[in-house]
């Protein structure tokens, strides 16, 4: 049924339109097949019927003719091969829209788009027959019967076929999202367990985040988002040969930059092209007003105002994507340049709660080539807490700022490459560039605080707030993700400085 339905979608042609997609307001909903004891009965007749479908289905070679329906669609668009949905976790669940008009009424200004299954494009009420059917579905689905037990999360998730609800927030992000994408496609987890939530807030006037999320999330979940890649890829590097590559690269080490490009390049892992279990899509502002600039956005006296707002942000993105039969929550920042493709599996490894690597960002060679970056990561220190007693109530603590001499134990300062990077050390504070938890936290009221709490705001606040309720926090200090580099006001002087002195060498060179 779920898969006849999948196909209907698909046969209702997407329109190509790149980035001027329709927009529509519909939300997701499980709909649970759980028995009643008086449809036992029945169901021991359908799963007669059914036995004998299957065998009628096998005899006639139904079954290939079936898949060839769905391939003649495939091959009918040009190009791109398409990867089809087999595994049953797909269709566990089925979404269901629902009229925009019910979340109009709770939130004014929310905007809530739906990436269907293959990629095609969103319902709406004026879909009248199909959303019609839909919506009675959803009627018809309002009591659901939970075994949260079932949901609790383990350290083999992947094997037991556990849900993770992927979050991630963004903001002026469309530069990063192939990246992102790149990254979300090499994450090894099983894809078809994997909901992926992102949350677009506040962006700037002329960004167009949005559009190019919905766009590459169709490509995605109709399995060609690499070969689009693929070609855009080769475009950059015929304008790189054109000299036009970004003047900071000259001065990084080549052993990284190397490695990069390595990460980047295939063999993929063999279900690098699955589509996610479900893609949806969030727009809504917290009227975040700092600047996006790495500077703007790094200054002390704005960490309190953002992080909070970030926290806000979070939660809301929480409160809307995270469904009872979801065993975790992986959030992650869409600007990470390089991780490895097991990091959820590594993380539930672990056997924690909450769960965080160690993450660094490479640095120009005349800046020591690289530095820790995420110093949100920390196990509590009694100057801290001292420090804390002095504070006002309402005052964040921001880790890395002079101001606060916490002498607290980074993740990010204790790491070496050459260690055991299954390693754990316990943590009080988390940084959010990536950070695996159950969900039963959530579900338990644990939160990202958008106040202060223990002179904390958001990730760090989460962290605590996880341990004080008696989660176990850990962080993996010698197992690294790297986030991009974005140069500094100060670092871009310094690169413009270099060059004047270089091309002033030239010309002495040139002149004697
Ligand atoms: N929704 C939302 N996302 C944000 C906001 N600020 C940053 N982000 C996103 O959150 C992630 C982390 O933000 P970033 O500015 O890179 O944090 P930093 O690296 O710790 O300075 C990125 O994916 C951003 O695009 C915001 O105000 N709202
Ligand atoms: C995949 O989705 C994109 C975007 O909706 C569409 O343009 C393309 O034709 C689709 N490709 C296939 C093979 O279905
Ligand atoms: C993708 O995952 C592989 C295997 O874990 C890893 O070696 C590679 O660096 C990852 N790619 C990126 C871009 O981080
Ligand atoms: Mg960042």
């Amino acid at each position: 049924m779920a898969i006849f339905w999948g196909l209907k979608k698909k046969l209702k042609k997407a329109d190509d339109d790149g980035y001027k997609l329709p927009m529509s307001h519909s939300k997701l909903s499980p709909k649970s097949k759980r028995l009643n004891w008086q449809n036992r009965k029945i169901v021991s007749w359908m799963i007669l019927t059914v036995m004998v479908l299957i065998l009628y289905v096998v005899l006639s070679g139904v079954a290939r003719g079936g898949k060839e329906v769905m391939k003649t669609v495939g091959n009918s668009m040009p190009n791109y091969n398409v990867n089809f949905l087999e595994e049953d976790a797909y269709y566990d669940y089925d979404f269901v829209d629902i009229d925009p008009g019910v979340i109009a009424k709770f939130d004014e200004g929310v905007q809530h788009y739906l990436i269907t299954q293959f990629g095609s494009d969103v319902l709406t009420p004026n879909d009248n027959e199909l959303f019609e059917r839909e919506y009675n579905m959803l009627l018809s689905s309002t009591v659901e019967n939970y075994d949260l037990s079932r949901f609790k999360g383990s350290s083999n998730g992947a094997a037991n076929g556990e849900h993770v609800l992927l979050c991630v927030p963004l903001r002026d992000a469309e530069k990063v999202l192939p990246l992102m994408f790149k990254h979300l496609m090499n994450l090894t987890y099983p894809h078809e367990s994997i909901d992926l939530a992102f949350l677009v807030s506040d962006c700037s006037e002329g960004d167009r985040t949005l559009e190019a999320l919905i766009s590459y999330s169709r490509y995605l979940q109709n399995g060609t988002l690499s070969q689009v890649f693929a070609d855009m890829d080769k475009a950059a590097a015929a304008q790189a040969s054109k000299g036009t590559e970004k003047l900071y690269l000259k001065y990084m080490n080549p052993d990284y930059l190397k490695s990069v490009q390595e990460a980047f390049s295939p063999p993929f892992h063999e279900n690098y092209d699955k589509p996610f279990r479900s893609v949806q899509v969030f727009q809504k502002d917290f009227g975040q007003n700092i600047g996006q600039g790495f500077s703007d956005r790094h200054a002390v006296k704005v960490q309190g105002t953002r992080r909070k707002l970030m926290g806000r942000a979070r939660n809301w993105l929480t409160a809307n994507a995270l469904k009872p039969y979801h065993s975790w929550v992986y959030w992650r920042d869409a600007d990470v340049e390089l991780c490895p493709g097991s990091i959820i599996e590594d993380l539930m490894s672990t056997g924690c709660d909450v769960a965080v690597p160690n993450v660094w960002r490479p640095l120009p060679q005349f800046l020591s080539g690289e530095q820790p970056y995420d110093l949100n990561s920390w196990m509590e220190s009694y100057e801290a807490l001292e420090l804390a007693k002095n504070l006002d109530e309402d005052d964040v603590i921001v880790e890395g700022y002079a101001e606060y001499p916490t002498y607290r134990v980074h993740l990010a300062y204790i790491r070496n490459p050459d260690l055991d990077p299954k390693e754990v050390l316990d943590l009080d504070g988390v940084g959010g560039v990536s950070i695996l938890a159950k969900a039963e936290l959530f579900r338990r009221g644990i939160q990202f605080p958008a106040f202060t709490f223990e002179n904390h705001a958001e990730t760090e606040g989460f962290g605590k707030m996880a341990k004080k309720m008696g989660y176990r926090v850990g962080g993996l200090p010698h197992y690294t993700l790297w986030h991009i580099y974005e140069p500094s006001d100060d670092d871009l002087r310094d690169i413009a400085e270099k060059e004047r002195e270089s091309r002033k060498v030239e010309k002495n060179d040139k002149a004697s």
